[in-house]
């Protein structure tokens, strides 16, 4: 059997449509195409359960994103509160934020909370949602910060911000990262794809805005060119 192609998709946050354009573009095959996305399906677009119907149902591999755990954090908090009568401490962003939370369907979130939070894609390389921490072994990484991370200190630990803006004296993960790992990550939003070349490896940043009115992203590994597909117009702002 021949190998198919690798093609890693950026944040599409319910951007369906340019999504679809996206596979239109590479001309999408199952037999030649093995389509993975780094996570952030949900939230923001014109329509995001339908995005996640659409890839649960064409089997395409994604890994967790920290919209997704937002999710499914909310709706365990609402089974809970159905079960014992306890207040959600959660509060949905907006109203459409919460009837996108409330109409995922028992099947989705099964679907979500099975999403795995690295995936080896082949040879060396990974993809996550949002990176990996230098100072911490590949094996070791926790959990949490996988899903959230860009800043990292001098010594290659993590770096919470406190503001949008980059912390003093921190930089971002990447270029520190310094295992022979490549990874293919998303949620820091770039105005074009990110190349870090490493002494070891090479991190790619493939989120490029869509939702934010820029473009969608995706990388071919064994082409080693991206694909890209531009936004029909802003859909989130912030
Ligand atoms: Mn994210």
């Amino acid at each position: 059997m021949h190998e198919r192609e690798n093609i890693v998709v950026g944040d599409v946050h319910g951007c369906r449509d340019e999504f679809n354009e996206l596979l239109d573009k590479i001309k999408y095959d199952p037999k030649q195409h093995r389509v993975l996305l780094v996570g952030d399906i949900l939230d923001r677009g014109t329509d995001p359960v339908g995005l996640l119907k659409q890839i649960r149902k064409m089997e395409l591999d994604c890994v967790l994103g920290n919209h997704e755990e937002k999710a499914l954090r909310w709706r365990k908090y609402e089974a809970l509160r159905d079960l014992t009568g306890q207040d959600n401490p959660m509060k949905p962003p907006s109203d459409d934020r919460r009837k996108e939370w409330e109409s995922l369907s028992k099947n989705d979130l099964h679907w979500l909370s099975n999403l795995p939070l690295i995936r080896l894609i082949k040879d060396n390389w990974y993809i996550v949602h949002a990176g990996l921490e230098p100072a911490v072994k590949f094996e070791d990484q926790d959990l949490a910060r996988i899903i959230r991370i860009r800043y990292v200190d001098k010594d290659g630990h993590y770096v919470k911000p406190k503001t949008k803006e980059t912390p003093e004296g921190s930089e971002f993960w990447a270029g520190r990262w310094e295992q022979p790992y490549n990874i293919i990550f998303g949620h820091q939003r770039f105005d074009s794809q990110q190349i870090f070349k490493n002494k070891n490896n090479i991190c790619i940043g493939v989120d490029t805005g869509c939702v934010f009115g820029n473009m969608l992203t995706a990388y071919n590994i064994e082409r080693n060119e991206f694909i890209q597909v531009k936004a029909k117009k802003t859909y989130y702002k912030r």
